[in-house]
Formats: C-alpha cells, sequence, structure tokens
C-alpha cells in the first residue's frame, strides 16, 4: 500500500528544496492549507447559509463580486495577517496591495498575490472554482514596508505557485520549481494527502478550452486556429474535444491532468484579453512549465513579461507544448 504524505510531511521531506529558507516558505505554504480548508467550508455549505449570489458590489475589475469572492478574499487576509510569513498581497478582489506594516511582517522575505475564488460566477450554479496564489521573495530590504516593486517582478522570479481546485473533490496543486505535485483534502481527517505526484502533461492532448462565443472578436490567427483544430485530418484522424467550463482552474487541471490547451486571447472587445498577469497568468505558466507545458500570450513567454501594474491582463494561451505552438504558428502567420 503506497504511503500517502500529508502536504505538511512532503513539505517537510522536501524542505531540502528551499536552500535559503529556514521554514518560512514552508510556513506560507501551511498558511494557504489552512485558509484553503476554510473556504472550502464556506463553499460547501454556501447554499444553506446564504451567501450565494452577488453582493451588488464590483471589484476593481468592475466585475460583479459574489459573496463568496468576498468571504475567500478576506479568509485569506486574516490567515496571512495572523501568521508572519508575508509582508504584503495583492488580491483580486482589491485595488490597492495590501502591507502588513507591523514590525513582525516588516520581517518577513515573501509577498503573496492571489485569485482568491476564481471563476466565481460558477459558485450559484454549483461548478468547480479554485483559488491562485503566486509567492515572491520581496526584494526590498527586509525590514522596511513592502513597496509596489515586490508585486511587479517578473512571473519567472515565483518562488511558488499553485491553486486549490474547490470541485468533487478538494486538491492543492503547488510548485516550487522541483515539479508539481496534487494533494486531495480527506474532509474525514481534515488533512491534505500526496494524490498526484510529480504532474507532467501528457506527450499527447486533444482538448482545447476557449470561449467560442468570442469568435466575432478573435483575432484572425486564432479564427484560422479554430477551424485547423475542428477540420478532420485525414491522416492523423485527429477529432479534437472541446472543454471550457469558465473556471480557468477546472480547465487548467483537466488539461494538465489530460492534455489540452487553454486559450484566452486578446480580441476587439478585449485588447489584452481577460486573465490577469499577475495572479491568473504567471501562476499557471510556472505550473505549465514545470509540468512540461509552454505558456505565453501568443508569442513571448508569459514568465518573461515585466507587469507594469497590479491588475494589468495579458492574453494567455497554455498547455501542452506543441499544441501552444501549433496555435502561435497561426498567430504568426495571420
Ligand atoms: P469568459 C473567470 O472569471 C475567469 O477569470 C477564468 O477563470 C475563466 O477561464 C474566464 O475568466 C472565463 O471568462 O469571458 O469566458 O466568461
Amino acid at each position: 500500500m503506497e504511503r500517502h504524505f500529508t502536504l505538511g510531511e512532503f513539505i517537510i521531506e522536501n524542505q531540502k528544496d528551499f536552500p535559503y529558507a529556514k521554514g518560512e516558505l514552508s510556513a506560507l505554504l501551511s498558511s494557504i492549507k489552512l485558509a484553503g480548508k476554510l473556504v472550502n467550508q464556506q463553499i460547501n455549505k454556501a447554499g444553506l447559509a446564504e451567501i450565494l449570489g452577488k453582493i451588488g458590489k464590483q471589484n476593481v475589475q468592475g466585475e460583479a463580486q459574489a459573496k463568496l469572492d468576498v468571504i475567500a478574499n478576506d479568509i485569506f487576509i486574516d490567515t496571512f495577517r495572523n501568521r508572519g510569513e508575508v509582508c504584503g498581497l495583492g488580491s483580486e478582489e482589491l485595488e490597492d496591495v495590501v502591507i502588513f506594516d507591523d514590525e513582525i511582517h516588516r520581517e518577513a522575505k515573501y509577498i503573496i498575490l492571489i485569485d482568491p475564488l476564481d471563476g466565481s460566477s460558477n459558485i450559484d450554479v454549483d461548478i468547480t472554482v479554485g483559488t491562485i496564489f503566486s509567492i515572491y521573495r520581496r526584494i526590498s530590504e527586509v525590514g522596511s514596508p513592502v513597496t509596489p516593486e515586490d508585486f511587479l517582478q517578473p512571473g519567472r522570479n515565483q518562488v511558488a505557485a499553485g491553486y486549490i481546485i474547490y470541485g468533487t473533490s478538494t486538491i492543492l496543486v503547488y510548485t516550487s520549481g522541483n515539479g508539481v505535485n496534487g494533494f486531495t483534502f480527506d474532509p474525514g481527517i481534515g488533512s491534505f494527502f500526496l494524490s498526484h505526484p510529480n504532474i507532467k502533461f501528457p506527450k499527447k492532448g486533444n482538448t482545447y478550452s476557449i470561449n467560442e462565443g468570442n469568435y466575432v472578436h478573435f483575432p484572425d490567427g486564432i479564427k484560422k486556429y479554430l477551424k485547423w483544430v475542428q477540420e478532420l485530418d485525414e491522416e492523423e484522424k485527429r477529432p479534437f474535444t472541446s472543454r471550457y467550463t469558465g473556471s480557468l482552474v477546472a480547465d487548467f487541471h483537466r488539461n494538465m491532468l489530460l492534455g489540452g490547451i487553454y486559450l484566452y486571447p486578446q480580441g476587439t472587445t478585449a485588447p489584452q484579453g481577460k486573465l490577469r498577469l499577475l495572479y491568473e497568468s504567471n501562476p499557471m505558466a510556472f505550473l505549465t512549465e514545470q509540468a512540461g507545458g509552454k505558456a505565453t500570450n501568443g508569442s513571448e513567454r508569459i514568465l518573461d513579461i515585466i507587469p507594469e501594474e497590479l491588475h494589468q491582463r495579458i492574453p494567455f494561451i497554455c498547455g501542452n507544448k506543441d499544441m501552444v505552438e501549433k496555435a502561435e504558428s497561426f498567430l504568426s502567420q495571420f
């Protein structure tokens, strides 16, 4: 019987992967684990606890905020405020960063960027949602207040990134630069257990995830790519399958395990696409590359893009390397 590490045991077992950390990164991952359990609990009883639906306000993105967006955001902020591993936090739900400017937090080495509840428009109809997180070592001096530059580092500087997918089961998936591992939550015990060791994209993928409702707005290269995907090829006999849930975490998780490509390209109504670079595309790009895939904006590596502002959007294509390169080839031709 294979022994299933808990997430805590796995982190300790792999402490050697963090040569410069004296346990803070491990403690930070444990804080994320704790907050994830609390969010999971709220999501699972949402229908009973009158916390479904919108709050009648918009977030900084101009998107209607769901009650659970705000609840999840508060849970993560409170967790990090009560523990001492991060000196600042950027969130999809907040216009400005949260600076934990007290003696303890000023000594913290890390900052974190989160999308507390991605895909939250799906909550009221019980479709999978997720939390996405992205962790950097601060570049400002430890002991001083965190600065905006700490949050505007290129994705290649991430020290860890991952997501928690609240689906048929709740799974925490993360990388700290040494591969991708997934841990499934056992609510009976209240622990996450290693269930998906060393995740890699399969050699071939035949699933594509894109909102084809935006077809008229897509660049010609994407339109030609979609036509290519949907044509039966005499030699390869390749039938592709379309799977798109409206939850990046759900589509990404399926494509990473079974093979596939996710695309949110730019369009006439969204010149920079929809996904946010700092707390959606960068963490997913880090995971993609660690799992053997490729993540670009259609021409450049996502992780090399230098951010200019906290909520900037970026066209995003990620998945099996050959599938991403095929889409890029259409974009470069048309
Ligand atoms: P659309 C959710 O709002 C999200 O950021 C991703 O999780 C998801 O893939 C995408 O937007 C859905 O956007 O425009 O297709 O509804």
